[in-house]
Parts: C-alpha cells; sequence; structure tokens
C-alpha cells in the first residue's frame, strides 16, 4: 500500500535575505515547498516579495548546500560527527591560544549575522569568550560610517534616524538604489510602492548617482555626481542654509549642541567652491537648499554609495546634520528614530542621557587602525595574518562571511588566508572563504530555524515585530547554528585552562542555560528594567519549556519597551502574543523621540563631534583635486571604479540557486558610450581589461550612457572561479572579482571604512 500524500499547509515566515523583511506565504506539503508568495495579511510588507524571497525554496534544496560537519585533509573534505568536528577544532584552536594568547585567533562575522538570530543572540557571546581584539566583520566594508556619524551625534551605533517616505513630500537619495537593493537602513517593504505613493502625494524625488538607476527612473530630477564628493555637495547646501538664513531647526534648537561652531566650520564650503569637485553647479546646489528648506516635510537619505567611499563619516553626518537644520528630524514625514520591541539600546536604561560611544579603545597590530565598536576595519585582516610578530592572526574563525570576495585586495587575502594554522567556517556552502577552513560547521535551511529581525526593526520605517517559527523540522542529525557557535564560545572560553578538556562537553542548552542567566542576572539588576529586583529564578521558570533564541527573545520583548515586564505591564507584548500573530504586530508608525532616545554624555544632539570636525581639512584638500585622475602609466582610459547590486543577486553567495543566474550575465563592466569609443571597445560584450594599485581583470562591457562619463560600474560578490569549491551552479556563472581592483590601504580614516566606491582604474581594450 502506498503511503498517503503528505497534506499542504500554509506557513508563513520572514525572508532573512535582505533588509526589507518581507512576509512571506509559503504552501508546504511534506518536508517539500511548493510554492511560495507574498504574504497578503503581512501587516508591513502586504504581500511584497522580490525574486530572491521566492528563491529560497532552491536555497532550501540546494544539492551543494552543506548539511554535515566537514573537516578538511589536505585537498579532501570528509563527513565528520559533530562531536568529531567539535573536537578538531578545540585541537586547532587551544594550542595556538595557549601559546600565543587570544590575539592568535581572529573572527570575520559576515552579513548574514544580522539576518539570523545565532549572529544577534549567540554571536557576541562567541566573540566575549574569544576576548581577542582582532575581531572583523562586514561592518567595514558596508554602513559603519554611518554609525559613527550616529553614534557620536545621538550617543548609539544603532540610533540611525530613518526616512518616513510614506508621510514625506520631499525626499532627496544619494548613494542609494533601493529599487533593487529593496532598502538598506531603512526597512521597509516595496519601495517602488512607497515611492510611487510619494509622487503620487504630490510629494518630489530627486536622485543624485554616479549611475541613472532605477530609483533614478522613478523620480522627478536625477543628478550626477563624481564618485567620492557627497560630502562636497552637502557641506555647500549646510552652507547655503546658513547663508540665506534657512537653517531652521524649530523645537530641535533646544537640543543641539555646536549650531554656531557647525556655522562656522562650513563657511569655506559655498556652492562655487565645490561645484568643480563634484561636478554639480553652484545653482542646482543652491536651488537644492531651498528645496529642502521649503518643502513641508522633507528628508535626506544616503546610503552605501555614500558610505564605502573616501569621505564615509562625514558625508553619513553631513546627512543628519541637513535633516536637523531643515527642522526634519525627529518629525513626521522626515527622518525618525524607530523605537524596536527587542535590544534596542536607545530604548533602555535612563531616556535622554547616556555614556555616549567610544571609539579607538585599541588599535591594529600593523597598521594602527582604531578600534570602532569593538572591531577592527576588515582592510587590516589580510595584513594581520600575513605579517610576522606577536600578535599575529594565527587563526581565523569566519561565521556566516565570504571575506575572500568581499573585502578589498582580495588576492592577497586569500593568500594569507592559504597560510592559516588553522581555519573554522560556519556556513552553508564550501566557497572562495570556507575552502581554506579546516573545518566546517554547516548552517540549516533559513526554513528550518526561528527567525526574528533583532537588527532591522530598529531601522525600520515602521514599528512592527514580527517572529516567524521554523517552516520545517531541522533533520534529526542536525544542528543549529547557535548551537554551534555557543560551542565554539565554549572551546575558546577554556582554551587556556592547562587541565585537559571534560570528559563530556557542556550541551548547548547548558551552556544556554548559563547565558540567559546572566543576561537576567543584569537585567534584575538594572535600575531602569521592568523586573528590577525581581528573583531570577522565578523569571527564569516564566520562560519555560522554551530554549535556545527563542526563550531569549521571549526574554527580552518582555523586559523591552513594548513587553510585558514578566506581569508588570499586563497586555505587553511576550513571544506568546507573537506566535498567536503569524503576520506580524503593528506597534504603530514612527513616533517623535528627542530627547528621549538620546544617549550622548551630555543629553543634546551633538551636531559638531570632534573626530568628524578633525576630517575636515582632508574634504578641503580634496576639492582641488583633478577630476579625472590621469592614468598612471600613459595609455588606456583614466576612471573612477564603483559598485552595484542587481536584484536577482545578493552579495556574493546567492549565485547558486537558477533561478537567480538563469538569462542575461549580470557581472558586466557598465561604461559610457564616449569612454568606450575613447577605448575602442565597440558593442557590448567587448572585452575590457580594468587595472588598479591592487590587480587587474578582465571583464565584458556594457556600454549605456545611465553612467557618467569617466566612471565605470561593477557589481561586487562575483569570480566564482577559484578551485576546490563545491558550489556547481555559481562556477558556471561565474562572473569576475571587483574586489582584486578594491585597495586595502584606501579607508575613510574617522571609520576604517573601505573605499568601494570611486576607485581610481585604468580601462584598456582586450585584443
Ligand atoms: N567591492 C565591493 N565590495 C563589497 C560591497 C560593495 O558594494 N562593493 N558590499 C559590501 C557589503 S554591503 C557587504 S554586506 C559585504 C558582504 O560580505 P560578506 O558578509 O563577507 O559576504 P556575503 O556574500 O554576504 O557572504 C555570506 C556568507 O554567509 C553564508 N551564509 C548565508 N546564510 C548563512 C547563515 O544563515 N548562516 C551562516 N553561518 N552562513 C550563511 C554564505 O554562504 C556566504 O558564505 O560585502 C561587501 N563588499
Ligand atoms: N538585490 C540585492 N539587494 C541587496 C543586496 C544585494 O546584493 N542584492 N545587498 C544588500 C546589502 S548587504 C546592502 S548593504 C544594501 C545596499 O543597498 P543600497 O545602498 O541601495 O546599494 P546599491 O543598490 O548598491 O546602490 C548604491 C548606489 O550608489 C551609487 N554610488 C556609487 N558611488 C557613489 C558615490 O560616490 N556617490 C553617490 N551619490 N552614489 C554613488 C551606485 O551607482 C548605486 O546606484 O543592499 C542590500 N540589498
Ligand atoms: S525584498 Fe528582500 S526580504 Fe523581500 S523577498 Fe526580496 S530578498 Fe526577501
Ligand atoms: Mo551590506
Amino acid at each position: 500500500m502506498s503511503t498517503p500524500a503528505p497534506t499542504e499547509r500554509t506557513a508563513y515566515t520572514t525572508c532573512p535575505l535582505c533588509e526589507a523583511t518581507c512576509g512571506l506565504a509559503l504552501t508546504t506539503r511534506g518536508r517539500a515547498v511548493t510554492a511560495i508568495r507574498g504574504d497578503e495579511a503581512d501587516v508591513f510588507s502586504r504581500g511584497y516579495l522580490c525574486p530572491k524571497g521566492a528563491s529560497l525554496k532552491e536555497l532550501d534544496t540546494d544539492p551543494d548546500r552543506i548539511r554535515q560537519p566537514l573537516v578538511r585533509h589536505g585537498d579532501a573534505w570528509h563527513p565528520v560527527t559533530w562531536d568529531a568536528a567539535f573536537a578538531h577544532i578545540e585541537q586547532g584552536l587551544a594550542p595556538l591560544i595557549r601559546q600565543h594568547g587570544r590575539d592568535a585567533v581572529g573572527v570575520y562575522l559576515g552579513n548574514p549575522n544580522v539576518h539570523n538570530l545565532a549572529g544577534s543572540f549567540y554571536a557576541p557571546e562567541f566573540l566575549r569568550a574569544l576576548g581577542s581584539h582582532n575581531l572583523f566583520s562586514a561592518s567595514t566594508v558596508d554602513q559603519i560610517p554611518k554609525q559613527v556619524a550616529v553614534g557620536l551625534m545621538f550617543g548609539t551605533a544603532l540610533s540611525v534616524p530613518i526616512p518616513d517616505i510614506v508621510r514625506t513630500n520631499y525626499l532627496l537619495v544619494l548613494g542609494a538604489n533601493p529599487l533593487v537593493s529593496n532598502g538598506s537602513l531603512m526597512t521597509a517593504p516595496d519601495m517602488r510602492g512607497r515611492l510611487r505613493g510619494l509622487r503620487q502625494r504630490g510629494g518630489r524625488l530627486v536622485v543624485i548617482d554616479p549611475v541613472r538607476t532605477r530609483t533614478a527612473d522613478e523620480a522627478d530630477e536625477h543628478l550626477f555626481i563624481r564618485p567620492g564628493t557627497d560630502a562636497c555637495l552637502l557641506i555647500a547646501i549646510v552652507q547655503t542654509l546658513f547663508a540665506e538664513g534657512l537653517a531652521r531647526p524649530g523645537r530641535l534648537a533646544d537640543h543641539l549642541q555646536g549650531a554656531a561652531q557647525l556655522e562656522d566650520v562650513v563657511r569655506p564650503f559655498t556652492p562655487e567652491r565645490v561645484a568643480a569637485a563634484c561636478g554639480i553647479a553652484p545653482a542646482t546646489i543652491r536651488r537644492l537648499a531651498r528645496e529642502l528648506a521649503a518643502a513641508e516635510r522633507a528628508v535626506v537619505y544616503a546610503r552605501i554609495g555614500t558610505c564605502t567611499q573616501e569621505f564615509g563619516t562625514l558625508t553619513s553626518w553631513l546627512v543628519d546634520v541637513l535633516n536637523i537644520l531643515t527642522g526634519n528630524l525627529d518629525r513626521e514625514g522626515g527622518a525618525l528614530f524607530p523605537r524596536a520591541a527587542v535590544a534596542a539600546r536607545n530604548a533602555t536604561g535612563t531616556p535622554g542621557q547616556g555614556k555616549g560611544v567610544r571609539l579607538g579603545r585599541w588599535h591594529s597590530r600593523v597598521r594602527g587602525l582604531p578600534e570602532v565598536y569593538g572591531e577592527l576595519p576588515v582592510v587590516c585582516l589580510a595584513e594581520e595574518i600575513d605579517t610576522p610578530g606577536e600578535g599575529q592572526i594565527r587563526a581565523l574563525v569566519t561565521i556566516g562571511g565570504n571575506p575572500a570576495l568581499s573585502t578589498p585586495n582580495s588576492q592577497r587575502l586569500e593568500r594569507a588566508l592559504s597560510t592559516l594554522e588553522f581555519m573554522v567556517s560556519v556556513d552553508l556552502y564550501l566557497n572562495e572563504t570556507s575552502r581554506h577552513a579546516h573545518v566546517i560547521l554547516p548552517a540549516l535551511s533559513p526554513l528550518e530555524h526561528p527567525h526574528y529581525d533583532v537588527v532591522f526593526y530598529q531601522l525600520a520605517a515602521h514599528n512592527v515585530a514580527h517572529y516567524s517559527p521554523p517552516v520545517f523540522a531541522p533533520p534529526p542529525d542536525a544542528r543549529d547554528e547557535w548551537q554551534s557557535v555557543i560551542q565554539l564560545a565554549d572551546i575558546v572560553a577554556r582554551a587556556d585552562q592547562d587541565a585537559a578538556p571534560p570528559p563530556t562537553r557542556p550541551s548547548a542548552a547548558e551552556l544556554d542555560d548559563a547565558l540567559l542567566g546572566r543576561m537576567i542576572q543584569r537585567e534584575v539588576r538594572s535600575a531602569e528594567s521592568p523586573v528590577t529586583g525581581r528573583d531570577p529564578a522565578a523569571l527564569l521558570a516564566e520562560l519555560a519549556p522554551r530554549q535556545g533564541p527563542e526563550r531569549i527573545l521571549d526574554f527580552l520583548l518582555r523586559v523591552g519597551p513594548y513587553g510585558d515586564g514578566f506581569g508588570a505591564r499586563p497586555g505587553g507584548l511576550t513571544l506568546a502574543v507573537l506566535e498567536a500573530h503569524p503576520h506580524g504586530v503593528d506597534l504603530g508608525p514612527l513616533q517623535p523621540r528627542i530627547p528621549e532616545v538620546l544617549r550622548t554624555a551630555s543629553g543634546k544632539i551633538e551636531l559638531t563631534p570632534a573626530p568628524i570636525l578633525a576630517d575636515l581639512p582632508r574634504l578641503a584638500a580634496a576639492l582641488d583635486r583633478a577630476h579625472p585622475p590621469t592614468p598612471a602609466n600613459g595609455a588606456g582610459l583614466a576612471a573612477q571604479l564603483i559598485g552595484r547590486r542587481d536584484l536577482r543577486s545578493n552579495n556574493s553567495w546567492m549565485h547558486n540557486l537558477p533561478s537567480l543566474v538563469k538569462g542575461k550575465d549580470r557581472c558586466s563592466l557598465l561604461i559610457h558610450p564616449d569612454d568606450a569609443q575613447q577605448i575602442g571597445l565597440g558593442a557590448d560584450g567587448a572585452l575590457a581589461c580594468v587595472e588598479s594599485r591592487t590587480g587587474a581583470i578582465r571583464v565584458p562591457v556594457e556600454i549605456s550612457d545611465r553612467i557618467m562619463p569617466g566612471v565605470v560600474s561593477l557589481p561586487h560578490g562575483w569570480g566564482h572561479t577559484l578551485a576546490g569549491m563545491r558550489t556547481a551552479v555559481a562556477a558556471q556563472h561565474a562572473g569576475v572579482n571587483t574586489n582584486i581592483l578594491a585597495d586595502e590601504t584606501a579607508i575613510d580614516p574617522p571609520s576604517g571604512n573601505a573605499i568601494l566606491n570611486g576607485i581610481p582604474v585604468t580601462i584598456r581594450r582586450v585584443d
């Protein structure tokens, strides 16, 4: 007799792939997904999804996805049990820590850590247990400049003001292409719908980008700008506001520190002074200033093109300065601070006051770059591995990261990785980075673990909370990523104890109990908590029988700003409440939060933080630089290289899914027709050689007047050509790695962030 066909059911889950946090409705039959659509009842995304969300089905079933721990001997990988894998890791890491100290182990955390609960709740525990100064992440090839600016201005690293797109009348976008990226540092699903809504209300959208992007296609006005010069433009807008008496912070005036000093320092940066550098006429700069000042509700929004560039921190600062001076910070239709339900630093502690942020508490060994928020700039990673001496990195742990493709001068990093004495990767794939590991611990399919966006609800354009239980139970011998990470924490914590390791390793559940115990202890001791002075054992009992990330989530929800306070605030949020709302809980539109949200030592908005002002002379010096730069060695075309994203690609790791790589090749060099003609590149598909200080690549061109002359654009995350990987589909759509061209010595000094936009390159035709 045949077994009965499994019944069909619908499961709801939040897509973990990008910052938009779309609600998905999955139709499943047994262990199979039969359909994925946008969940129309989702309180935030209302049915929106993109092609990547639909590809979760392929990710779930990808035969190349690693499902068992792997140990490498030479070039050969062997599946092993979890216990064997952890024993191997202990044998690899512990002696190095004992002999060379904790800094001998480096860590790289990649982007998926901010998209899953293991990264949010357990990775910090691993870093604490390891106690190494050599911590790196994708943040320093991404948004750290913004975090430095807002930390200094508002007091916490995640106090990023978010554009209130659904209520604004004027949106100025720089260096972002939300129609393709679906938004970043602005969680707001369905960007096209939201931007069209703005224009239907009679609002105005202006986009400033070296490329006429899909977002620019939706705009009222698009202006080209020379890569890396947004700070020049924005500071001249600020100067104009002061010069024309248009600086009117309104209600915020009482909460500002440094307004007079600000007016002083921007005075030399007139529109005439900056125009040649940024390529935008003085009259246009003044008009933008007047439009921003005149709009009833306006907001400036900038993203990766303005962060991963020469003046990332200054630009990020100027964006909020403009929102403040036009009275648009912290008001409806301007830029507002979300109030997240879980783990928001600016919603705990004393309202309106804090310690501010401290940067530069230690420095990298080789180049002496300052620490930022507990990590070192990833541009230092290779040199910390390949430069001998005390404190050298001898072992590396990567969790959900692919720095071999994602970070500057990848060839040097690649070489460095191959010399490590020991390396562990926690990853879904055997790829450019994890191929260097000695042990790979697999993570689960995103459909096999619970989900809650701890980070992105702190950056969302509407206050929401949405918990998703696992769609499928994990396979019997699988372990969730949090279990791996907490075991790793235990291994490194005990590494320098000379005694032999205990005969049985503590279980993940035991380690989790200890971690939560410490969290509860801290909370009951905090004077500002709804559970101050309560009995930790009683709180722990109330969380039973949950375990792991769900138990921590329940705990943090309950002590959070909307929480039930373990009975202190009846009717408040608990995980059970979220479970009863599979389409999410709507916590309301963003509300003004100043001064309560501030956590600076002064209790004010710091308009002129010293580390930021210290960077202004560098901006002044750049104003007279020649554009475009002349070619380094005569022949060829001198240009500035920038990056871009594609709707069907996600950084470096989703190129193994057939539905996303089918069709036209996406890894092409976008070049203006005049530039192409000058070096004899006749048609799309012609091969160009692109060379920078660090390397050279060959790539087919795509000729288009969407890009400004003197600038070329190439997406990152490609170049799947290396030996020893297990990504068969990606290998057939390999593309080239743009980070061979990015220079690890080029940084934004206040943040240490890499410069990935505006890289000087020379381009030649390949015959
Ligand atoms: N030139 C240039 N370089 C760039 C950029 C650019 O614009 N231009 N952008 C930068 C930006 S913004 C970012 S965020 C970085 C990204 O840099 P990385 O975070 O280093 O790279 P990703 O491509 O996101 O790789 C994620 C890795 O995690 C694995 N993975 C996926 N899901 C999970 C999971 O749930 N658990 C675990 N353990 N692993 C998982 C994937 O297989 C992959 O190996 O790249 C940066 N690099
Ligand atoms: N489909 C898809 N979505 C993604 C990702 C992905 O890989 N694919 N990655 C996710 C990640 S990790 C991130 S961080 C976000 C990023 O999200 P976004 O910030 O929206 O990133 P991009 O789409 O790369 O848009 C950056 C824009 O900056 C422009 N630009 C480059 N240099 C300059 C400059 O100097 N000045 C100005 N004004 N503009 C410049 C580029 O031409 C480009 O249009 O996207 C996320 N979403
Ligand atoms: S926009 Fe982002 S969150 Fe929404 S479906 Fe696409 S990848 Fe997922
Ligand atoms: Mo990113």
